[in-house]
């Protein structure tokens, strides 16, 4: 598994509550929002990572999910297209903080569209999602760029899913092997040579975790997950997102990880 030793982070702003939902889950707070913001930094702090936390675009009410911005390798970084007309501008910001930490940037271009959070990386295989947001010029032009930098990749369709936002809203990479999905995603022959822990049907939210270093990073709120992932011997970081929930974002979408 990947160690990292840097994220990337940008607090949420007085505009949040006016970004993209469906979650019908109401209105986030935004004091609560910046406290949960504060620990999930905090847990990164503790993962022995150094964050980086960008200020607050008020323009952009989505772009405390930094995630969907960019897709970063060890040596080379993938700046996006998110497919969103309301986020594109949020690359700007993004790029210039990766223009000081790597040497080679390269972008998604138009008509491609890319949000990092359909992107799944699995050891030296990424998983490349289309979606409502990544189409498939902009999958083809990733999986060029990965290909490139000598990953394997491969792409799935999650449009026909109900209901998942991005890729990573129904799977996670644990490290070794081990996939944690959302039971829609389960039987994808794409997934047969790993090894599979499946999300229970009410707790479909928790298949979005984040493995940083020798801890996972966890939603609050879904024991089931919480209790068959610490028996399966992982040790977990739990942190309350529900504001985060409100607004379809969860821990992964939170951060930019290298
Ligand atoms: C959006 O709809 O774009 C935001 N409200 C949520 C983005 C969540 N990002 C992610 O899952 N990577």
């Amino acid at each position: 598994m990947t160690r990292f030793s840097k994220a990337i982070t940008r607090l949420p702003g007085e505009s949040y509550a006016n970004g993209i939902t469906t979650a019908g889950l109401g209105a986030p707070d935004l004091s609560l929002t910046l406290a949960q913001h504060n620990a999930y930094c905090t847990a990164l702090v503790r993962c022995g990572v150094s964050v980086t936390t960008l200020e607050a675009d008020e323009r952009f009410p989505d772009s405390t999910f930094v995630e969907d911005t960019a897709v970063l390798m060890q040596q080379v970084a993938v700046v996006t297209r998110p497919g969103a007309d309301s986020r594109r501008g949020e690359t700007e910001a993004i790029r210039a903080v990766l223009a000081g930490q790597y040497s080679e940037l390269r972008s998604i271009e138009a008509p491609g569209n890319v949000d990092g959070g359909d992107i799944c990386q699995a050891g030296e295989h990424f998983f490349i999602g289309f979606s409502a947001r990544t189409n498939p010029e902009g999958a083809r032009q990733l999986a060029a760029h990965l290909q490139a930098a000598g990953f394997t990749t491969s792409e799935i369709d999650i449009r026909g899913t109900g209901g998942l936002l991005h890729l990573k809203s129904g799977m996670s990479y644990l490290g070794n092997g081990t996939l944690l999905v959302d039971p829609v995603l389960a039987d994808l022959p794409d997934f047969a040579e790993y090894r599979m822990l499946t999300v229970p049907e009410d707790e479909r939210y928790a298949a979005n975790c984040i493995r940083v270093n020798d801890f996972l990073l966890f939603a609050q709120g879904y024991p089931q997950t919480a209790a068959m992932l610490a028996a399966e011997g992982f040790d977990l970081m739990m942190l309350d997102v529900s504001e985060f929930r409100k607004m379809d974002g969860g821990l992964s979408c939170l951060s930019l990880r290298f």
